[in-house]
């Protein structure tokens, strides 16, 4: 559990209402983005947090008007760097719970370098990346999670850059609390964000988002209902890794670091590989498991529990300074030491 405690007291009992701001929401109609901000609301209230104590800080894009339309303190900042900013406000003021609200493009190309190391310093926030594999505000350029060979504005030849996937990215990096979601799951999409948000520590969710003017159904291997049933595949910790339909279902088994799809009928049931998510090198190789060959693994895919966070160490050494050589002064600091003259 979190470590966020608010203001002293219980929140009080809110709805998912209370969590809706008095502002006109701006994205096209039909965009994915509508389902996150209805689920996050309604998540909310079961938190248990309250709302003076909630802050939602995104970059730029179409998914960055996100802290407008959320009725809790909020900023709409720069391009990439919401992970900055959100890191020096766990520092200033470690008791709040800080959401980062960020889009494929802004969280992974101008704004890579800074989600890494939130990422890697484990600092207490919950990340958001709507991933609809395109730039949507700028209307329709290539982004990092665009697939090889894509076509559009800025890549009219094709796009030749491998993408990314923000969950390898997110467990490389050293996430600690790692999962996927689906804009068009609704109950799936409030359990991880209820799941994520409540982690202490750095939390990544991969939320996979439609842009249907853009990049109209980019998910549709979990959107189209006969494919979704082929391929989708629920990860539950504890649980051996099945998908399909029930009357074949399969499954997956590991060949060293190799996975294999196998059908459930043909095999034991301890040959099937069982979810680990206190492991992160069974994650990072379900991460990388795509459909058609494999199925797609959606959920949790890494949750760490009590690792230390980034504030903890930060503050804990501030205070060890300020009780050895008392609370210091910058005026002083800034001509002490090594100083020297021009001219
Ligand atoms: C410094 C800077 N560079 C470029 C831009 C232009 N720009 C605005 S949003 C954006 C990409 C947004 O893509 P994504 O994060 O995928 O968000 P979406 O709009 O798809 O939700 C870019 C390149 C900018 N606003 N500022
Ligand atoms: S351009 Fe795409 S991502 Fe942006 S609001 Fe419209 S549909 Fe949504």
């Amino acid at each position: 559990m979190s470590t966020v405690t608010g203001t002293p007291g219980a929140a009080p009992k809110y709805t998912k209402k209370d969590f809706e701001s008095d502002q006109d929401v701006r994205w096209c109609p039909g965009c994915g983005d509508y389902a996150i901000l209805s689920a996050m609301q309604k998540t909310m209230p079961g938190l248990g947090i309250p709302k003076e104590d909630i802050v939602f800080i995104s970059g730029i894009g179409c998914s960055s008007r996100f802290p407008y339309y959320m009725n809790t303190y909020g900023f709409h900042t720069i391009h990439g760097r919401a992970p900055a900013l959100a890191t020096g406000l766990k520092l200033a003021r470690p008791e709040l719970k800080v959401f980062v609200i960020t889009g494929d493009g802004d969280g992974l190309s101008i704004g890579g370098n800074h989600l890494l190391h939130v990422l890697r310093r484990n600092v207490d926030v919950t990340i958001l990346l709507f991933n609809n594999k395109i730039y949507g505000l700028t209307k329709g350029q290539y982004s990092p999670t665009s697939e090889l060979g894509k076509v559009t504005k800025s890549t009219p030849m094709g796009s030749a850059d491998r993408p990314v996937s923000p969950c390898a990215f997110a467990l490389a990096a050293g996430a600690t609390f790692v999962a996927r979601t689906v804009d068009r799951s609704l109950a799936h999409m409030e359990e991880t964000l209820r799941r994520a948000a409540q982690h202490k520590g750095a939390a990544f969710v991969e939320i996979l988002q439609n842009c249907n003017v853009y990049n109209d159904l980019a998910w549709n291997v979990l959107y189209d209902k006969d494919s979704k049933a082929l391929y989708e595949c629920r990860l539950e910790h504890g649980k051996p890794i099945t998908f399909g339909p029930a009357d074949d279902r399969r499954g997956l088994v590991l060949e060293g670091l190799k996975p294999k799809v196998v059908k459930v009928k043909d095999v034991a049931e301890s040959t099937l590989w069982v979810h680990d998510s206190g492991d992160r090198a069974t994650a990072m190789l379900l991460a990388q498991l795509w459909a058609p060959e494999y199925p797609v693994p959606v959920g949790v895919l890494l949750n760490l529990e009590g690792e230390t966070t980034y504030e903890e160490i930060v503050i804990q050494q501030e205070q060890t300074a300020i009780s050895e050589r008392g609370p210091g002064d910058v005026a002083k600091l800034l001509i002490s030491g090594e100083t020297w003259k021009i001219g």
